[in-house]
């Protein structure tokens, strides 16, 4: 495939004709379904500069934000099949390609943030990371997504009943469809971006995500109860084409790693201060924060990890993310 890049801010110029001459550029495409701007976005920009000084200016990363390549479902395939280089996506719809993405996936796996940075910073995040190689990407990095709540148009919410019987979008996954069922309420998977008008429109009651996609995306617009029972908090990951990787020397491919985990830092940062953005300005434009007793729903969960949590690996997997202080 010919990669081309723009030099000078005009002439396109394929890169494969200057092989060899100082300066080249190979321009890794990158996908996020986030606006310019996001905390994910500025990460991989940023990871994109580390590897660029690193390599001379062999490579470099160009952003596609908001969605421009696709919904994340169609774009994890299309990373699949080589066409793009870069992808950072939820780890929710992963979890019907890499096994093991579900398990960071499950509702309340992680006591806290801190909890969730810690055990995906450690030996069991490398080892997901691991996982993803035999179904054709290359897990580089986890970010940030922070804790997913649910909002809806209809009602405050300040207890597990008041879900009964609403209807929530979910991420495309059966994990989240079943802990939706598990909590009383009824669940459709749809991409991210159809929500904002099926909530408009009535189609769902609601939806469910962390403080920078529920103002970002706008659906603080159209669903203005906000509850923040702290269901989920999945991981974001970045990965690479298989294709991609296999492309690069070993030296450049571990100068890629290390880029990707020097962004990571970088995300955190920009995230916790998005939350706090996000956060006020909701608040400010009138949504409506109630603080449900995350205890019933924690409860409620235990069908869906008897569901997802089926072999001795998975649930040894468990037990050491419970484990990890
Ligand atoms: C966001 C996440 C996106 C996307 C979205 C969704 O929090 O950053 O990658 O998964 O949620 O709900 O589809």
């Amino acid at each position: 495939m010919l990669h081309f890049s723009k030099l000078a801010g005009a002439t396109l110029v394929a890169t494969s004709l200057l092989a060899g001459v100082a300066g080249a550029q190979t321009v890794l495409k990158s996908s996020d379904t986030h606006p310019d701007g996001y905390p994910t976005v500025e990460a991989v920009k940023y990871m994109g500069e580390l590897l660029k000084e690193r390599t001379n200016d062999r490579y470099e990363v160009q952003v596609y934000f908001g969605a421009q390549l696709g919904e994340e479902a169609d774009t994890i395939e299309q990373t699949q099949a080589g066409v793009i280089d870069l992808n950072r996506v939820s780890l929710g719809p992963f979890n019907s390609v890499v096994p093991e993405t579900k398990i960071p996936s499950l509702p309340y796996i992680f006591r806290s943030v801190e909890h969730m940075r810690k055990v995906m910073d450690g030996p069991i995040g490398d080892e997901i990371l691991a996982a993803f190689e035999p179904h054709g990407v290359i897990g580089l990095a986890f970010y940030d997504g922070g804790a997913r709540s649910f909002y809806n148009s209809e009602k405050p919410v300040n207890s597990i009943d008041d879900l009964k019987g609403m209807k929530f979008r979910v991420m495309q996954s059966d994990i989240f469809v079943d802990m939706v069922n598990a909590l009383g309420a009824n669940a459709t998977p749809m991409p991210y971006g159809e929500v904002y008008s099926a909530i408009q429109t009535g189609v769902i009651d609601g939806a469910e995500n962390n403080p920078p996609s529920y103002d970002t995306a706008k659906h603080a617009e159209v669903a203005k109860f906000y509850s923040l029972d702290e269901h989920l908090i999945v991981p974001e990951v970045l990965v690479m084409a298989k294709s991609t990787w296999d492309k690069l020397t070993p030296e450049d491919q571990a100068i890629v790693k290390q880029a990707a985990k020097d962004s990571v830092a970088k995300e955190r940062e920009l995230w916790d201060a998005q939350e706090k953005i996000s956060m006020d300005k909701v608040v400010a434009e009138g949504s409506t924060i109630t603080n449900p007793d995350k205890q019933p729903f924690i409860d409620a969960m235990g069908p869906v990890y008897d569901k997802y949590v089926t072999d001795a690996k998975l649930k040894d997997l468990v037990a050491r993310i419970q484990a990890t202080q």
